[in-house]
Order: C-alpha cells, then sequence, then structure tokens
C-alpha cells in the first residue's frame, strides 16, 4: 500500500479552525506571502489559538521569490521573533522547504492561513509530485479563490502528518475574559511591569509603560493597534455574555 496519501478528509466549520485539531495537533504553520496581501491580524489570532492550545506555531513566509517578500519577512520578525519560529520559504524554487520538513518531521501539522497563500501548493511541493489542487488569485488579485474545500490530512512516508485547511478571512477565537489577552502579547511583558497599575490592560489606563514603549518605538504601533482591535472585540463579547 502507498504509505503517502490523505487519511482522513474532515468538512470544515466557518470560522473556527484550530479548535478541531487540538485534541491531537502539535504544530501549526502559518502561512503568509507577498500576495495576497498579509492579514496579520489572523497571524495574532492564529498564535493566540496556538498558545492557548500548547500548539507550537511557525510562519512561513512562502513565495519568497516574488518582490515583496523581504518587506513581509521583516515585518513578520519585527512583531512575531519571540512567539514563533520564521521561515521565508518558496514552493516554486523549493527555498526552505528541507529546513522546514526538519522542523515539522514526526509531528502532526496544520497548514493555515487566507486562501492563495500556497498551502496546497507547499504540500505538492513536499509530497515532489501535485496531489492537491491549487487555485489562482481572483482576477483583481487581491483574494484566493479558495480552492481547498474540505480538511484534508495527509501522511507522508516518515510519518509526519499535515492537514492542508481551507484559506479562510474570519477567525473567532473562543471566548476568554479578554483581561488575559495581554499574556498573549509575550512581547508586552518586560514593559508591563512598570505599568503602575496591577493587571493594566494597557489600553484605557494612565501610566501605561507598555503605551510607553509604543511610543518610544521599542513595540511596533501595528502590533499594539491589533492588540488594541482584538481587545475591544473580546470586551464587547464578554460584556454581552456576562453583564
Ligand atoms: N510565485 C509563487 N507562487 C506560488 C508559490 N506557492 C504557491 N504559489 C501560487 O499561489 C497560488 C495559490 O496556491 P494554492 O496552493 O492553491 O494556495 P492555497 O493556500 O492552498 O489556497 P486555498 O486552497 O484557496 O486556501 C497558485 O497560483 C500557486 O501557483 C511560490 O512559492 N511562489
Ligand atoms: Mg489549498
Ligand atoms: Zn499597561
Amino acid at each position: 500500500m502507498d504509505k503517502e496519501g490523505i487519511i482522513e478528509s474532515i468538512e470544515p466549520r466557518k470560522t473556527q479552525l484550530v479548535r478541531p485539531f487540538v485534541s491531537n495537533m502539535d504544530c501549526i504553520v502559518i502561512v503568509l506571502a507577498p500576495i495576497p496581501k498579509p492579514d496579520m491580524m489572523l497571524v495574532d489570532k492564529l498564535i493566540i489559538g496556538a498558545t492557548e492550545n500548547g500548539i507550537y506555531p511557525i510562519i512561513c513566509i512562502n513565495k519568497a521569490d516574488l518582490e515583496g517578500a523581504d518587506k513581509v519577512a521583516q515585518d513578520v520578525a519585527n512583531d512575531y521573533k519571540d512567539e514563533a519560529d520564521i521561515l521565508v520559504i518558496s514552493t516554486q524554487t523549493n527555498q526552505g522547504i528541507d529546513l522546514l520538513r526538519e522542523k515539522i518531521r514526526g509531528k502532526y501539522v496544520c497548514l493555515a492561513g487566507q486562501s492563495a497563500v500556497g498551502k496546497s501548493s507547499l504540500i505538492n511541493c513536499i509530497l515532489g509530485h501535485n496531489k492537491q489542487e491549487t487555485g489562482d488569485l481572483s482576477k483583481k488579485g487581491d483574494r484566493g479563490k479558495n480552492t481547498t474545500r474540505h480538511i484534508e490530512i495527509i501522511m507522508l512516508d516518515d510519518g509526519t502528518k499535515i492537514a492542508d485547511t481551507c484559506g479562510f478571512n474570519k477567525l473567532e477565537l473562543p471566548l476568554f475574559d479578554p483581561s488575559r489577552l495581554s499574556s498573549y502579547y509575550t512581547d508586552f511583558d518586560e514593559y508591563a511591569q512598570n505599568c503602575k497599575f496591577r493587571g493594566c490592560n494597557h489600553y484605557k489606563e494612565s501610566d501605561c509603560a507598555v503605551k510607553k514603549a509604543v511610543e518610544d518605538g521599542k513595540i511596533a504601533q501595528s502590533r499594539y493597534d491589533r492588540y488594541i482591535q482584538l481587545f475591544a472585540h473580546i470586551e464587547k463579547r464578554w460584556n454581552n455574555r456576562y453583564n
């Protein structure tokens, strides 16, 4: 029997991707590319979901052969160097593919990311033949076409299991107390110790050392903005549920 192959095909749930796998998934590979334009909020949410469930996150900047990949790699390094392993890859030139294979060997891995970043192409590249259907970007070139419609789990000959998933634009995190959100932004920690208020949410509080670090350029403004956006969103859901 062929040792490689699809061992399972799962109907996806529209907005929650991390959950169906938590029971045995060890690693999430978050794929980004210069096109379609990276959605960093999605990356934040995926990393929070992974951290929450003890899953090891790797961020792959794919399409390294295209212009703009360096800039994405730089932005990702700025924002996530403390949170995830970061690799720059190309399924067209094979750049970084061996290193990725090393990192995921023997694990149960889930590929995640927007449509058309190259998740299915990455599986084909690793397999060395075109098993998974791949698709182009839309005519406007800004979004993918949601080519993969099922979550498919593929077994490699070394025992590694990789789940190819559907690209998605929306991901809702499980509800949690918003005051826990900052614990997922570990790069805030070294400054948070100097906030005036204990349990500071780094939001509306005064004398906040995290906000100061943002002003001083020590924490990227874009990363802090995403934190605030997510905080406000989770706080609203939390208040709707409990207040
Ligand atoms: N230039 C370049 N294009 C790539 C690379 N990897 C994938 N692509 C192209 O990106 C497009 C989308 O690839 P897919 O593998 O279908 O993307 P996907 O993430 O599986 O998309 P969904 O199934 O819709 O979620 C295709 O046209 C691929 O040929 C790469 O390394 N470089
Ligand atoms: Mg696909
Ligand atoms: Zn603070």
